[in-house]
């Protein structure tokens, strides 16, 4: 499958890296690679081998700095509607894809930017990264899923604040703030990401597909549900070839070889 806005490549042990490629405009989301990204997303999920999705931007400036502003300035009320059900598609799709999904942000991740980081995971930055929901500046609200997914992260008081400030927000400060797992020196950025992808393709792939579905499903559930859908998965394991081939390897101080199965 080619594409003329992202690049999916697979890297070596079930891991893909997907990047925005559209650097000339900061990577901007327009209709066609929001498109592509529900295509890509929905590739990978078919894909049973997968282990991890990476999500990045191209170049050195932005992971991606919003929606294509240019395209969307003449939109009329549906066809603003249509785009912004078409992006939270394809949020939704990456948010539930059956493996961990990782954003590495690598510069601006702004509006759609810090949606589409937000629709991942979890966030990993470069000292370079910026954040922030500047909706308001351009007289519209956050779209694809921002006011919501802010809010889950990082709180209602400080979801408020950044949305109805506009403010930028550095990648230290998303950090202490919950929005960001850990930030990187820019040039290393990557490599770390590739090495905690490694780290999650090295383990039970069934235990990690269940592990981000109990975790995604239960969060919005009451505990007494959350945890009944957690003994569910947990007895699902001991059907596995993997939890029993995981047992015996560490009984025999030896690394698992699992089977995806
Ligand atoms: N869209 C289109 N082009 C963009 C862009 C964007 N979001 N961001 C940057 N660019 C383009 C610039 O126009 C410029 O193009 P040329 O002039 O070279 O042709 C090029 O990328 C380089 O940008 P700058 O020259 O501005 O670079 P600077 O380093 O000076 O500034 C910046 C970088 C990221 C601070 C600045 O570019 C900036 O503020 N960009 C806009 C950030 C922003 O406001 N993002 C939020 C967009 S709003 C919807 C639902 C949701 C949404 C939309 C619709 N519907 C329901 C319809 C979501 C909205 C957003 O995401």
């Amino acid at each position: 499958m080619s594409y003329q806005n992202i690049v999916l490549e697979p890297i070596r042990n079930g891991v893909y890296l997907l990047t925005i490629n559209r650097p000339k405009v900061l990577n901007a989301l327009n209709a066609e690679t929001l498109s592509e990204l529900g295509m890509a997303v929905a590739n990978v999920g078919k894909d049973s081998s997968a282990r991890v999705l990476l999500i990045t931007g191209a170049g050195e400036k932005a992971f991606v700095a919003g929606a294509d502003i240019k395209a969307m300035q003449q939109l009329n009320p549906i066809q603003a509607r249509a785009l912004s059900r078409q992006a939270l598609g394809a949020f939704r799709a990456l948010e539930v894809l059956p493996v961990p999904t990782i954003a590495v942000v690598n510069g601006f991740a702004l509006g759609g930017g810090c949606e589409l980081a937000m629709s991942c995971d979890w966030i990993l930055a470069g000292e370079n990264a910026v954040f922030g929901q500047p909706e308001v500046g351009l007289g519209i609200i956050p779209g694809f899923g921002g006011t919501q997914r802010l809010s889950r992260l990082v709180g209602r008081a400080m979801a408020m604040e950044l949305i109805v400030t506009g403010r930028h927000v550095a990648a230290e400060q998303a950090r202490k703030i919950g929005l960001v797992n850990h930030v990187y020196p820019a040039a290393s950025l990557m490599e770390e990401a590739l090495s905690m992808a490694h780290l999650i393709a090295s383990k039970g792939p069934v235990a990690v597909r269940l592990a981000k579905e109990v975790v995604q499903r239960g969060q919005d559930l009451d505990l007494d549900n959350a945890c009944a859908l957690e003994s569910q998965a947990f007895g699902l394991c001991f059907g596995t070839t993997d939890q029993g081939e995981g047992m015996v390897a560490f009984l025999e101080k030896r690394q698992p070889e699992f089977m995806n199965q």
